[in-house]
């Protein structure tokens, strides 16, 4: 049987104020959790040209495998879609078709962006990542493969994105990174930054709308601490990478298969 049409936002897309009162709490929660990730010293550092290039190729190459499956992980919600069952599912299917052909462009922008810092991109396609890097997109496959189609937007569309959106931004903010690049390789080597650091980026807010349109205006207290668990730990996963780059940029490359451990 359908749902119910549940929540309709009347006001604009990007005001708290146009959803309920638990999301409104939901977003504040998880909000220390995304500033951890937003004003980390690894984008400190970047922002103000200060970040060591070590430092800096490893986190282009660590990033990749997110970049490079969020498509991927936006597929798998895509199969948990009934067409007309709910208006959140219709919202959902037009969402991740469209997003996904956006996605396509920003792995290549992605790539430019790794080439004009100096990161040899045979490593960056090919070579194993550190563990806590990659636990970020074994993460992302997990919460898509096994939950619910409005906690796993949450966790990716939602939480990734918006913290996205907003460290990019904070990147933009100043001159000094851009200006790393000499000027004819800037505009390439700035598209990925750029077109995530817009300020009226939706995207984060329409996941936010389908997320809300899917469970309601009053969901049980258990699919909100759900949803609150995706966000928070997306954001705690992106952490752990960022602090894993600035506290080891040692090289990861593993020159030799790893050998067994000693019994
Ligand atoms: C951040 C490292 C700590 C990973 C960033 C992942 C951002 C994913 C953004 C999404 O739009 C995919 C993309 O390639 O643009
Ligand atoms: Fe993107």
């Amino acid at each position: 049987m359908s749902k119910e049409i549940g929540f309709v936002r009347s006001g604009p897309l990007m005001d708290l104020h146009s959803y309920p009162e638990w999301t409104r709490e939901l977003v504040r929660h998880c909000d220390a959790f995304k500033r951890q990730v937003v004003e980390h010293e690894l984008f400190r550092q970047m922002r103000d040209g200060v970040l060591p290039n070590a430092v800096h190729q490893a986190f282009l190459r660590g990033g990749w495998p997110v970049i490079e499956q969020f498509p991927q992980y936006m597929a798998k919600n895509l199969l948990k879609v009934r067409y007309g069952q709910h208006r959140g599912h219709d919202m959902a299917r037009r969402y991740l078709i469209r997003n996904i052909r956006v996605e396509q462009n920003h792995a290549d922008h992605w790539v430019q962006w790794a080439l004009a810092s100096g990161v040899d991109i045979d490593s960056l396609l090919r070579n194993p990542q550190a563990l806590e890097t990659l636990s970020l997109s074994h993460w992302c496959h997990q919460i898509c493969e096994r939950e619910s189609l409005e906690v796993a937007m949450a966790a990716t569309n939602y939480a990734i994105e918006g913290a996205t959106g907003e460290w990019c931004a904070a990147v933009c903010s100043k001159e000094d990174y851009a200006r790393q690049f000499p000027k004819e390789k800037r505009a390439k080597a700035m598209k990925w930054l750029a077109l995530h650091a817009h300020y009226d980026d939706e995207h984060p807010w329409e996941a936010l709308e389908i997320i809300v349109t899917l469970v309601g205006e009053d969901p049980s207290s258990r699919q909100v601490a759900e949803l609150r668990h995706a966000i928070c730990q997306s954001h705690r996963y992106m952490r752990l990478l960022l602090d894993h780059y600035m506290s080891q940029p040692a090289p990861e490359i593993c020159a030799r298969p790893c050998a067994e451990p000693a019994l």
